[in-house]
């Protein structure tokens, strides 16, 4: 039997010997949010806001018209050592049902206000004027991209990572943390509930929070379900082994939904998986990555 103290963070008892060995090695593993995926109805009006309103920069661009879609990259900061945006849009595809389950993206900035005021002189939709959060007290806002895409303005000082979090509800917070820590070998950063507005966060990553874009999982009280819609996709972490991850993730339960391997064509491989809600993620070779980037 294993003894309790020979068990790294978040493995239990009862777990067994091929789970905490796996648990081991992605804590060992080189992690990082890598960009977040989804899907958007026009590609120029999309890249116009994001570098217009909220100060992004075009990164990279790539047609693949075989497979009749075009990719845009943008962010704060060069792919190599930033969390940025993936946008896909796909050929004739206008609209995507966002669904009720996706969240918003975090964004860092000195001035709510200021940058809110930007937005709404660029003809920017604000669905939540800057104030303190309920039952809170940062600053925050809410604004909506051309798709309806939310983006929670945050009050914090200079950050390297301005693109700070990815806000996904979950019908089990317990569940959905347990999978994050074993499975993914995230750290849980911060729980906080919020009994006056029903609800509980938890936000969970690979680094401190004023530093590393983190997954904010939100639970509402009673809430077990959520329809995911068509428009968000999925986000996209680093490793040095995509077997090894496709296997922690299987023997902590997970749903491998792509079997670890390279992509046919570019040679990167990949695995993927989903969430005990159903939230899909995709992780990416570290070294396979970079040289996507040259
Ligand atoms: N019912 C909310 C949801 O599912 O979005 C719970 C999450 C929530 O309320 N989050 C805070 C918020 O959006 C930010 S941590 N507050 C709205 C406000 O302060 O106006």
């Amino acid at each position: 039997r294993l003894s309790k103290r020979g068990l790294c963070a978040g493995a239990e008892a009862g777990d067994s010997a091929v789970t905490v060995e796996a648990m081991e090695w992605v804590k060992k593993d080189r992690r990082r949010l890598l960009h977040v995926v989804y899907r958007v109805g026009d590609l120029d009006k999309t890249i116009k806001f994001y570098t217009e309103c909220l100060g992004m920069k075009l990164l990279r661009k790539r047609d693949i018209p075989e497979e009749r879609y075009t990719n845009a990259f943008l962010g704060y900061g060069p792919e190599d050592s930033h969390f940025v945006v993936e946008l896909t849009y796909n050929y004739g595809v206008e609209s995507y049902n966002i669904g009720t389950g996706f969240g918003h993206f975090g964004i860092a900035v000195e001035d709510v206000a200021k940058t809110v005021e930007l937005i709404k002189a660029k003809g920017g939709t604000v669905t939540r004027e800057p104030g303190p959060v309920k039952g809170g007290k940062s600053v925050i806002a809410f604004i909506e991209d051309p798709d309806g895409y939310k983006f929670e303005l945050i009050e914090r000082g200079p950050t390297p990572e301005p693109l700070c979090q990815v806000m996904l509800r979950v019908g089990d917070l317990d569940r959905a943390i347990n999978f994050y820590e074993k499975a993914f070998g995230m750290e849980l950063l911060r729980k906080r509930d919020n009994s006056e507005y029903k609800y509980t966060i938890a936000m969970m990553g690979y680094g401190p929070e004023d530093k590393n874009a983190v997954l904010e999982l939100t639970y509402n009280y009673g809430v077990k379900e959520y329809d995911k819609g068509n428009a968000y996709a999925q986000i996209a972490i680093s490793t040095d082994d995509v077997y090894k991850t496709a296997e922690a993730i299987r023997v902590n339960g997970g749903q491998i939904t792509r079997e670890p391997g390279p992509l046919p064509g570019i040679t990167t491989k990949i695995t993927a998986c989903t969430d005990p809600d159903g939230w899909k993620t995709v992780f990416v070779d570290n070294i396979d990555f970079l040289k996507e980037l040259e």
